[in-house]
Order: structure tokens, then sequence, then C-alpha cells
């Protein structure tokens, strides 16, 4: 079974590089966007669902940052948080 991937993006972030290689080789992925307003005094969620998903996304790395990648294969969940790494693995 093909491995399938999970990408807590936010638009404008380090997540962006990764998703351009998702779609550039055409790897079958599900992008959970999170979308931030950026102010003087802080960031804030846009939504609540993109506070669900910075939840879920801290699950997998505790880091929080962008880009998180989840492989899931089988049972297994791996994240993986370097854009480097992400883009010299298949
Ligand atoms: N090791 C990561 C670092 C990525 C990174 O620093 N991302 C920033 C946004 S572009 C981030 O998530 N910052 C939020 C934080 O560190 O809490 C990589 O180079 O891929």
């Amino acid at each position: 079974m093909d491995p399938t991937y999970t990408l807590y993006h936010g638009s404008g972030m380090g997540s962006t590089f990764t998703l351009a290689l998702l779609h550039l080789f055409d790897i079958p992925h599900v992008v959970k966007e999170i979308k931030l307003d950026f102010s003087p005094t802080g960031i804030a969620f846009k939504d609540e669902q993109s506070r669900a998903y910075y939840a879920e996304m801290k699950n997998h790395n505790p880091l929080a940052q962008f880009p998180t990648l989840v492989k899931h294969e089988d049972n297994d969940k791996v994240a993986l948080s370097e854009t480097a790494a992400i883009a010299l693995c298949q």
C-alpha cells in the first residue's frame, strides 16, 4: 500500500515548499491548512478549524513548526519537520 501524507500547512509559511514538492511529484496527500492572523500584538487563529488543526499538529510535532508532514504507513505514523529531510525522503 502506498504511504499517504498529511501536511499541516500555513499560508506563506515554511510548509509552502513541502506543499510544492507534493504537487510537483504528484504525491497523494491531504492538506490541513492552519489559517493565521498576524498582528503587532501577536498571532491568532482565523477560525476554530485552524485551532483544531494546530492542536493536532502539536500532537504529532511538539515543536509545532511548519512544515509538519505526517507519513501514514499501515498503522504507523511518522512526523517529519525538516524541509531538507522531507525533500530527500520519498
Ligand atoms: N526545521 C524547519 C524550521 C521551519 C521553521 O522554522 N518554520 C517556522 C515558520 S516558516 C515556524 O514554524 N515557526 C514557528 C515556531 O517555530 O514556533 C525547516 O527548516 O524546515
